[in-house]
């Protein structure tokens, strides 16, 4: 007869594989699998990504729990199995150090609550045992995994399935394909979120068509990055639009997004559209003056592959490329959460294009860090503000595309900056 209530070892892991220490996704999979195969009945699961690396997790077992913490950048997880009853957690241990891929590895075992130290009461837990056997239900078990952006201050973070679609390390970042509960699939770059199928037009519609209807007649547009394919959908449902040219660097986001995110890459094969895999930033280098009408520069976040495109040559040779009259809009990111790179970039845009040239709009994208997300204007020549007389061309236009974010009244009110925004952009 055991002398103890439970059983729990302490591992730690060394040497693993630091992509598997920072997959939230794969270490839930190899714990709750560990669980199982340990002949655990398994309750729930609940994982945490920790930008930019890290995960914590525990799975939640009928004969107690397996939690992990990891630290992907020293290749180490250290991760503790409480059982009891028949459970081994040495077979649990087995299976995670394969799946970990550890180099090396120590462990301790300790009884836990030593019968011989506690009193049993008289508690009579038979009906709490029958509810209990009643609630535990081997077919019920709840994940809880969640996709965390954040920087060091502030986070977002989305519960996700743990199905995973996509995940491929291509020359330039880490694009997966996830889905999360409450937005549908989306597209993460690094640990960043780039776009979901259920707020994506918040993000599409207000980077089109402000500037396709501030501009009188565009013809001849750019998209720089962009490779959901979400930002040429709403261009190219203007009529006047004769050509677009898109230049994503990374083909690898525009082949799963075509995969799984079919509503959003859904122009890809418009006649009118030029796509080129190449580099967006070379691209404006090269490109002879005076050609676009509008550009937009649909960038992620200033690191990695798109920190050139927050560049003062960037807009300099963007400036260049547009026609005399024309108009260029970019990912301006958000006044709440990256305060710096959104001072800049209006600074930027300011110097190159007249310090009454740079309006700024602002939306929501309920998944991006604090939800609060701009867009940021260089207007050349005479493009006049973002004010205009063509309401009823827009609500026409908004209806028969069943538009769901843009509108007349957003045309100019996106424009209308808070206090705290104008007080941050002021030279
Ligand atoms: N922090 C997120 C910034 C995202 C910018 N690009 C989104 C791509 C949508 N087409």
């Amino acid at each position: 007869m055991s002398t103890a209530l439970g059983n729990h070892i302490l591992v730690e892991f060394m040497n693993c594989d630091p992509h598997i220490m920072n997959d939230v996704a794969a270490i839930e999979r190899d714990m709750v699998d560990a669980a199982k195969k340990a002949e655990a009945t398994v309750i729930n699961s609940t994982f945490h990504h920790f930008s930019p690396y890290g995960v914590s997790g525990v799975v939640v077992i009928q004969e107690s729990h397996l939690a992990i913490h990891t630290w992907p950048e020293y290749g180490y997880a250290a991760v503790d199995v409480f059982t009891c009853g028949e459970m081994n957690a040495w077979i649990a241990f087995d299976y995670l150090k394969e799946s970990f891929q550890a180099k090396s590895y120590s462990a301790i075992e300790m009884k836990r609550g030593s019968v011989n130290l506690l009193t049993r009461n008289d508690f009579d837990i038979s009906t709490m045992r029958q509810k209990a056997n009643e609630w535990v239900n081997p077919g019920f078990y709840t994940r809880n995994v969640w996709f965390t952006d954040k920087d060091e201050n502030q986070a977002l973070s989305l519960r996700f399935t743990g199905d995973v679609f996509y995940d491929h390390q291509s020359p330039f970042q880490r694009v997966r394909i996830l889905e999360s509960y409450k937005y549908g699939k989306m597209l993460a770059l690094d640990d960043m979120v780039m776009t979901t199928e259920k707020d994506e037009f918040h993000y599409h519609e207000m980077i089109s068509h402000p500037a396709m209807f501030m501009h009188p007649n565009p013809k001849n547009v750019l998209v720089i990055g962009g490779g959901d394919g979400g930002t040429i959908r709403e261009v190219l449902r203007h009529p006047g639009v004769e050509k677009v040219t898109m230049v994503e660097i990374d083909g690898a986001v525009i082949e799963a997004c075509k995969e799984h995110l079919p509503n959003i890459a859904a122009s890809f094969d418009d006649p009118k559209l030029t796509l080129l895999v190449d580099d967006g930033i070379a691209f404006a280098q090269n490109a002879a003056p005076g050609t676009y009408d509008v550009i937009l520069v649909d960038g992620s976040d200033p690191v990695g592959p798109a920190e050139g495109l927050f560049s003062v040559s960037f807009y300099t040779n963007c400036y260049n490329a547009l026609k005399e009259n024309g108009i260029l809009v970019a990912q301006g990111e958000s006044p709440k959460f990256n305060e710096k790179a959104f001072r800049e970039l209006n600074h930027t845009l300011q110097d190159i294009f007249g310090a009454d040239k740079a309006p700024v709009s602002l939306f929501f994208v309920p998944t991006y860090p604090t939800g609060m997300w701009s867009f940021q204007y260089g207007l050349k020549g005479n493009i006049e503000g973002p004010f205009h007389q063509k309401e009823a061309e827009i609500e026409t236009f908004v209806s028969t595309h069943g538009l769901r974010y843009y509108n007349g009244a957003l045309h100019n009110g996106s424009f209308a900056l808070p206090n705290f925004v104008k007080e941050l952009i002021k030279k």
